[in-house]
Parts: structure tokens; C-alpha cells; sequence
């Protein structure tokens, strides 16, 4: 560090990621000059609280960014679209969470663990991309393996957690939960299905092809973080009625052949990883452990028998953490510490 102090804005500071980053923030070590929390409308006037001190929450306006080094977004596509340039423009980094920006070639598309010097390349836009959540914790866990034996294809099913779209559809399965369990009516406000007591084959909108855009994120974004459009990706994503953590079931096919046993001892003590993974004593990764830290948890680690190079896993974490806002709050560690 250069012994530089750096402002800081939240947008998005009042939602489920918003929230998240302040705390990421909290405890990071990215020395600060200040903090600025911004929202819509709706939130300005409230207040957050920072290191114990409480902090008002402004209006999101095209004039927010001036003085401000690094904008941390997760307010949704739209107001990223419309105001991330905004906060270039006035020399402020933005590290963005929502999918605006993320196959823009000018922008780099950042997991820290797996491509930390496409940091580098803020400079094309002033923008930096957080990968979907989905993607995130799927190119962590499989990282090591690719490095070593390259990845031909993946095939992944995803079980994702209701927070992922954000605090109003953590009320919505915590509301029709509480329902059906008094049997009493419930309401159905966020998705098209209830999600209590569900499975809803059905992430983000439906494109031309079959898939929804949530599955071909997971494709695109791939390919971009390897830098390596040869791998074949095919998603299935599905939402679960789980409140934090996404859990997948990721099968790849590598290009030289690795045994289970093999990437299990690969996999132990890399970056952002943790094996979890002992059957014979009922342990393997859970959404309930993943939540609340930052690891990404590898488990059911075996050989795919159907094919001479296949290996199928369990990955899981914490979709609102390094699925979200520690891996915003990562990528603008390495812009304070090694660009700024
Ligand atoms: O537009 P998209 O891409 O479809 O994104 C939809 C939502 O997905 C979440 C995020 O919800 C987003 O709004 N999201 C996006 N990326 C995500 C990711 N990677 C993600 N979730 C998980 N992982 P959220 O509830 O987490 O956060 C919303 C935040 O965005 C702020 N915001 C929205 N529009 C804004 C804006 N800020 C500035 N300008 C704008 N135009 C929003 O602030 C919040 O911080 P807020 O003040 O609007 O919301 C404060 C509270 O109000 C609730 N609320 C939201 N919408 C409404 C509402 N209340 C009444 N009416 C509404 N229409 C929020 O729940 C919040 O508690
Ligand atoms: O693209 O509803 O980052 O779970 C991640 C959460 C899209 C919506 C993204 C959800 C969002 C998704």
C-alpha cells in the first residue's frame, strides 16, 4: 500500500448486497478517507451505520461520484447502466455488480483467485465487473483443476438461494412459509410460483434458445474469466427455497485425466477453497455451513464412470458474500493496493 486513503461510495448501500458490502468494507484493509452510502429516492434520508458511526444515505444522482476513487454498484442493471459512466467520467473506479457491463470486451470480469490481472484493464472504462454468483463460486472450485488438466466441458445444475434476488424475495419465502405452515393464504409477489415448499427451474428471464439468461451467464461469463472460449458450458438453473447460499452440482470433463483422489489433495489449501468432503461421516458442503463466510465448499468429489476424464462435485457458498459483495470488496483491494 502507497499509504493512499481512499473515498469510497456504496450504491445500492440499503439492499441485500448493499449491506453486505458495508460490512466486507468494515473488514477490509483498504485504508479510507470516507464512505458514501447512496440509494434511490426511496432510502435517501436513512441512515447506515459504518465502524459505529451512522452515516446518511443519499440520493444515487448523476453528481454522486466527484471526489470519489472507487463506486462499488449493486442497484440493479438499469441504474449501473445509466450511471456507472457518470462516476468514470469523474475518474471514479467502478466495481459493479450487476450483469450491465459484464461481456462489454472493454471490461474486465474479475474472481480474484482465478484472473486478478484483468484488474488492469479498468483503465479501458473505468468499470470493472463482478461475475454472477452462479459463475463465481463455480470457477473458484474448478480453477485448480483447469490450470493443471484444462477443462473440455461443464455441466452444471445449480440449486440457488431466494436472496440472490434480493430482500424482497427473502420476506416472500420467509411470508409463505410462515402461511402454509398456519394454512392460511399466501401471496405470490416475486416469482411466478410460490417458492415455499418449491423448485422453480427458472432464474432470471427466458431467452430465444430455451435457456434463461441466469444459465447463459453462466456459459458466457465462463469462458470470459478463463479466457477460453474452447470450454463447452451447459447450465441448468434452479431456484430453491433456501435463504442464503447457492449449492451446484458441477460435472467437468477435463482435457488430461485426473483422479478424484487427485484433485480432492489439488484442491486442499488453495485460495477461497475448502474440501469438505467426507461421506463416510455424513460430511459434504451445505448451504446452512457456506452462509455467513467466505469460502467457497468443494465436496462429493468423484469420477465420473461414465467417461475416461469426468469428474463430478458439490460446490457451495455464500451467494450474497463471495458470490456478491466480498468479491466486489476483493477486486477493489487489488485496485487500492496495486493500480490507484
Ligand atoms: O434491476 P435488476 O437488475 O432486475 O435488479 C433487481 C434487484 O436485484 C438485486 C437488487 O435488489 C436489485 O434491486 N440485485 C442486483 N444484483 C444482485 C446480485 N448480484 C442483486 N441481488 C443479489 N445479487 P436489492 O434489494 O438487493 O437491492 C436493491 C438496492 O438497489 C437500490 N436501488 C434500486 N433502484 C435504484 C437504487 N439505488 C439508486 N437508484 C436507483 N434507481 C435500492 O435502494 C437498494 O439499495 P432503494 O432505496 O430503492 O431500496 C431500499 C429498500 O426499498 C426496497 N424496495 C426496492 N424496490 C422497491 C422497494 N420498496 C418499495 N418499492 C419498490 N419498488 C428494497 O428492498 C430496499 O430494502
Ligand atoms: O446477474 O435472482 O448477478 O438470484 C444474481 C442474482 C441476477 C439475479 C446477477 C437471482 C443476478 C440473480
Amino acid at each position: 500500500m502507497s499509504g493512499k486513503k481512499f473515498n469510497i461510495a456504496i450504491a445500492g448501500a440499503t439492499g441485500a448486497v448493499g449491506n453486505q458490502m458495508i460490512t466486507c468494507l468494515e473488514e477490509s484493509s483498504i485504508p479510507l478517507k470516507s464512505v458514501r452510502f447512496l440509494a434511490s429516492h426511496r432510502s435517501a434520508g436513512s441512515k447506515l451505520n459504518f465502524k459505529g458511526a451512522s452515516i446518511d444515505v443519499e440520493e444515487l444522482t448523476e453528481n454522486s461520484f466527484k471526489g470519489v476513487d472507487i463506486a462499488l454498484f449493486s442497484a440493479g442493471g438499469g441504474t449501473s447502466k445509466k450511471f456507472a459512466p457518470f462516476a468514470a467520467n469523474d475518474g471514479c473506479v467502478v466495481i459493479d455488480n450487476s450483469s450491465a457491463w459484464r461481456m462489454d470486451p472493454d471490461v474486465p470480469l474479475v474472481v480474484p483467485e482465478v484472473n486478478p490481472h484483468a484488474v488492469a484493464d479498468y483503465t479501458n472504462k473505468g468499470i470493472i465487473a463482478n461475475p454472477n454468483c452462479s459463475t463465481i463460486q463455480m470457477v473458484v472450485a474448478i480453477n485448480p483443476v483447469y490450470r493443471k488438466c484444462g477443462i473440455r466441458r461443464i455441466v452444471v445444475s445449480t440449486y440457488q438461494a431466494v436472496s440472490g434476488t434480493g430482500k424482497k424475495a427473502i420476506d416472500e419465502l420467509f411470508d409463505q412459509t410462515r402461511s402454509m405452515i398456519n394454512f392460511a393464504d399466501y401471496e405470490i409477489n416475486v416469482y411466478p410460483h410460490r417458492i415455499a415448499f418449491n423448485c422453480l427451474p427458472h432464474i432470471d428471464v427466458f431467452l430465444e434458445n430455451g435457456y434463461t439468461k441466469e444459465e447463459m451467464k453462466m456459459v458466457n461469463e465462463t469462458r470470459k474469466i478463463f479466457e477460453d472460449d474452447s470450454i463447452g458450458v451447459t447450465a441448468t438453473t434452479v431456484r430453491v427455497p433456501v435463504f442464503y447460499s447457492h449449492s451446484e452440482s458441477v460435472n467437468i470433463e477435463t482435457k488430461e485425466h485426473i483422479s478424484a483422489d487427485e484433485v480432492k489433495s489439488l484442491l486442499e489449501n488453495k485460495p477461497g477453497i475448502k474440501v469438505v468432503d467426507d461421506p463416510a461421516n455424513n460430511i459434504y458442503p451445505l448451504a446452512i455451513d457456506a452462509a455467513g463466510q467466505d469460502l467457497t465448499l468443494v465436496g462429493r468429489i468423484r469420477n465420473d464412470e461414465s467417461i475416461p476424464n469426468g469428474i463430478n462435485m458439490w460446490i457451495v457458498a455464500d451467494n450474497i458474500r463471495k458470490g456478491a459483495a466480498t468479491n466486489t470488496v476483493q477486486i477493489a483491494e487489488i485496485l487500492a493496493d496495486k493500480y490507484l
